[in-house]
């Protein structure tokens, strides 16, 4: 503290959502900063679980201030949903500030993610359907609408007038759909506008001043490093930026006050979507672990494609992000296995390669080169001192921070909040 950006280190569904839970307590404000509803943190707390999609995971803590930052993109109609549920199970969500300078999901990005992906045929991306790429794609082609913008109907109507003219374009003549209609479109946008208003604020702002107020502000990704759209396994990842920088863009703080960047690695390796994956099991394994994991997607309920834990994506995402510490999770997911193989380089047609190749060809072609871990019985829920893990088990742990390069700061034994190692 005071400034901690959680990251994802591989891709996606590492357990931020639990990490930043646990931070929770320590912490004044939680901010999200990227990527929007595709987004999904599963939180468990005594019998209860929560889902988030778009708001970040420290609006279940009270006394945390939760800050959607202006490098989010927001679906109005989901963030009244998600608050609706909340309200009704008795969360007070009064405190959330929305950036004015966010981004909005409208209906026809919903429509164009999707159209977007059948058109690509085999080469999709396997996106969530949210909206998530147009939505960015307008921001960066600078047509976007931003959350300000729903307080102006005059200029709300012209910036929808702009961005769908092309739009309709595409959506009649390429794609055969029918126009999209402007006024509808207006009307969908404004339906939400006044409950909104009270909670839009200028973040950057805020967020600076709690800084220089000593408060301590977590800055929390979606997604993850491998889905980066600039780092990740590009076209296969999202179109945010999910790493430590985005932190700074999506929030309005420059990077001299970042104190620490933790990433959260799972103890094998998920993917969800289309993509490499050089670890990735087609056999009774792969089963196993989407089993005992209980490995599905949040948002949408896919099954999550999995694999060993492949320590040249950590050290990659180590070096992406800066990484201080990392968080171990799921390492109870693994208790029962004779060995646990963990993958230490690659192997692309003869070549080893010990750090991430920077041609997407060679990480297409990556053979993963393990080494095996001898496996523990024992139950390890319980755990909640290193010493109390089978020796097995520590010297796993012991292996995953040498080959990562990065010192691991906590471990995850169980889903539920007080299931967690504290190591340092
Ligand atoms: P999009 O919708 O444009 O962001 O999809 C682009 C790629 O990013 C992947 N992606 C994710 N991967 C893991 N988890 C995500 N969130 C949900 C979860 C996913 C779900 O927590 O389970 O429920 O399916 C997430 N969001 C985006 C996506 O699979 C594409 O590969
Ligand atoms: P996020 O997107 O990174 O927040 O992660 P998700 O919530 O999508 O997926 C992580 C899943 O793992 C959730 O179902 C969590 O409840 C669960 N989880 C988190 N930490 C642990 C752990 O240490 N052990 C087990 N068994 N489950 C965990
Ligand atoms: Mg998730």
């Amino acid at each position: 503290m005071p400034a901690v950006v959680l990251v994802g280190a591989q891709w996606g569904d590492e357990g931020k959502g639990k990490a930043t839970d646990l931070l929770g307590s320590r912490v004044d404000y939680v901010v999200k900063f990227n990527g929007g509803n595709n987004a999904g943190h599963t939180v468990v707390i005594g019998d209860e679980k929560y889902a988030l999609h778009l708001l970040p995971s420290g609006i279940l803590s009270p006394g945390v201030v939760p800050v959607i930052g202006n490098g989010v993109v927001v679906d109005i109609d989901v963030l009244f949903e998600e608050l609706d549920d909340l309200i009704a199970r008795g969360v007070d969500v009064s405190r959330l500030l929305v950036s004015s300078q966010a981004h909005v999901i409208a209906g026809y990005h919903r429509t164009l993610d999707k159209v977007t992906e059948r058109f690509l045929g085999k080469r999709r991306i396997g996106t969530t359907g949210r909206g998530i790429g147009p939505a960015y794609a307008d921001k960066i082609n600078r047509v976007g609408i931003r959350i300000a913008d729903l307080f102006d109907p005059k200029i709300l109507r012209e910036k929808v007038e702009g961005s769908l003219d092309q739009k309709n374009h595409l959506l009649v003549k390429v794609y055969n759909r029918r126009a999209v209609e402007i006024d509808e479109t207006v009307d969908e946008l404004l339906a939400h506008a006044e409950r909104l208003r009270p909670m839009v604020a200028n973040t950057p702002l805020v967020l600076n001043e709690a800084l220089d107020a000593g408060k301590n502000v977590l800055f929390e990704a979606g997604q993850a490093t491998m889905l980066d759209i600039d780092h990740g396994t590009y076209p296969f990842v999202t179109s945010s930026s999910a790493t430590a920088g985005g932190a700074v863009t999506g929030s309005g703080i420059g990077p001299t006050r970042v104190d620490s960047v933790i990433g959260v690695i799972k103890a094998y390796t998920t993917r969800v979507g289309e993509g490499p994956f050089p670890t990735e099991l087609f056999d009774d394994m792969g089963e196993y672990l989407l089993k005992t994991g209980g490995e599905y997607g949040v948002t949408t309920g896919r099954a999550r494609r999995c694999g060993w834990y492949d320590s040249v994506i950590a050290r990659y995402a180590a070096r992406i992000n800066g990484l201080t510490d990392l968080v171990v999770t799921k390492l109870d997911v693994l208790t029962g296995l004779e060995k646990v193989p963990v993958c230490v380089a690659y192997d692309v047609d003869g070549t080893r390669y010990d750090e991430m190749p920077d041609d997407q060809s060679a990480f297409h072609h990556a053979k993963p080169i393990y080494e095996e871990m001898p496996g523990w019985w024992e139950d390890i829920s319980h755990a909640r001192t290193i010493e109390d893990l089978p020796a097995n088990a520590q010297a796993y742990l012991a292996r995953l921070e040498e080959l990562s390069g990065c010192r691991i700061s906590a471990v995850g034994v169980g889903p539920r909040r007080d299931e967690i190692i504290p190591v340092h």
